[in-house]
């Protein structure tokens, strides 16, 4: 793969480095025999097939995934290289119909086929919840001691079930994703993001280059999403306000896509829900960006924040309107509710969370109104061995499928 580099800009907030959006100039850019050939005319960087590799071999792709069509499912796990440890963490209905027990056969049927290693967990089973409650990770569990519902529960756990196995590197990967090939391209930003950062704190995010929507029998390629849209402009605000500059730098506030470094993401606090992608930028910001006096900065390392555009456009499910206005307003609130918010914005904010509301019906929808966001706990906290003990002794719990063990 051949992108930009250096990035053309870079936003330095305490330790946080923002780096402006890259582009991709091969997504396969051949073998690379000597490494000086690496980079071209000091203006971008190629990583060939083992650079690649490499670094997928470190890496568990993690597919969150809730009553998707299971031939979407199995499309997005035939992009995803075979290097990656793949984990799916699903909350998918158990009755009247178990789509849980139909995905899990799926796979089973998959990896017969392909020689992957899948792992997979329901995120409800309450083998998970009973081991929360032990170690005493509450964070997770609601008012009834149950995993809460929910996709960034679902990423939390499978984070944690990628620390587990020792894994250097998450990436995230939605199970409803029409373009198989697309999937590859991520992946292969993840990496690349991965081998250009300096740090061993990284967090790499996509930035689709269209949604392609039909409309009047045409096709059309629009370049934002409608929640992406407003989160990138608040998210850019916040960094103006900051820094005292106009920027834009931010185009990947709801990238449902992208990827971590344990390092990093292990000392993370995630928010609920679908506000889970825009809190990662503020909960970096809050950590390591020095704007709040009295919070102790939690690594003597920097945080590099790589923002790539993908060549592929992303196709993926249409969830309805209540569905945007619902993630809207979760991601809205997450970036008003920040310490490092400011009045100005918090005002912008609140008014356009005022008219979402009306414009939105209160009886059908799924928009709750709701001012606050749940914060998980750092997964830092857990005892891993003692994690990993509890899920082995849970003998059901998670199965995993490799081709070469079946
Ligand atoms: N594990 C888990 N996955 C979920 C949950 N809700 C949604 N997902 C999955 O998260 C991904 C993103 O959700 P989606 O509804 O498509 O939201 P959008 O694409 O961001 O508009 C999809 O793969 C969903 O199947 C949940 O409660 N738990
Ligand atoms: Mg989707």
């Amino acid at each position: 793969m051949r992108l930009d580099f250096p990035p053309k800009h870079t936003e330095i907030i305490g330790a946080v480095k923002i780096h402006s959006l890259q582009k991709i100039y091969e997504i396969d850019s051949g073998n690379i025999a000597n490494s000086k050939n690496q980079q071209i005319n000091n203006s971008t960087i190629a990583f060939d097939h083992k650079d690649l590799s490499k670094i997928c071999t470190d890496m568990a792709i993690i597919i969150p995934v809730k009553n998707e069509k299971l031939s979407l499912l199995e499309g997005v796990l035939s992009g995803i290289p075979n290097e990656c440890l793949i984990i799916i963490v699903s909350n998918s209905q158990r009755t009247p119909v178990d789509r849980y027990a139909m995905e899990v056969e799926m796979v089973k049927q998959f990896s017969q086929f392909s020689n992957k290693r899948i792992s997979i967990i329901h995120q409800r089973d309450p083998n998970l919840s009973r081991i929360f409650h032990k170690i005493n990770y509450t964070s997770i569990l609601d008012q009834h001691s149950q995993v809460r519902r929910g996709k960034a529960e679902g990423m939390v756990i499978g984070i944690l079930l990628s620390k587990m196995q020792g894994k250097k590197y998450v990436g995230f990967i939605d199970s409803d994703n029409y373009f198989p090939g697309a999937v590859n391209e991520y992946v292969k930003i993840f990496a690349s993001g991965f081998a250009m950062s300096k740090s061993p704190l990284s967090n790499i995010r996509v930035c689709w280059r269209s949604k392609p929507k039909i409309a009047n029998n045409k096709i059309y390629f629009p370049r934002w999403g409608r929640v992406s849209e407003h989160s990138n402009k608040y998210l850019n605000d916040l960094i103006s306000y900051i820094t005292g500059y106009e920027t834009d730098i931010i185009a990947t506030g709801n990238a449902g896509e992208h990827a971590i470094s344990m390092s990093l993401a292990e000392n993370m606090e995630f928010a609920s829900g679908y506000s889970v992608e825009p809190y990662e930028l503020i909960n970096i910001l809050e950590k390591f960006g020095g704007i709040i006096k009295d919070s102790t900065r939690v690594h003597k390392d920097n945080v590099e924040i790589f923002q790539i555009e993908t060549r592929n456009p992303h196709f993926h499910e249409n969830k309805g309107d209540e569905h945007v206005a619902s993630m809207l307003q979760e991601s809205l609130t997450v970036i008003n509710n920040s310490k490092i918010c400011n009045t100005d914005i918090t005002r912008d904010i609140k008014n356009h969370l005022l008219v979402l509301q009306q414009k939105t019906n209160p009886i059908s929808s799924k928009f709750n109104g709701s001012t606050t966001n749940h914060l998980m706990e750092p997964i830092k906290t857990i005892p891993i061995d003692k994690f990993n003990e509890l899920v082995i002794d849970s003998p059901k719990l998670l199965q995993h499928f490799n081709a070469s063990e079946l």
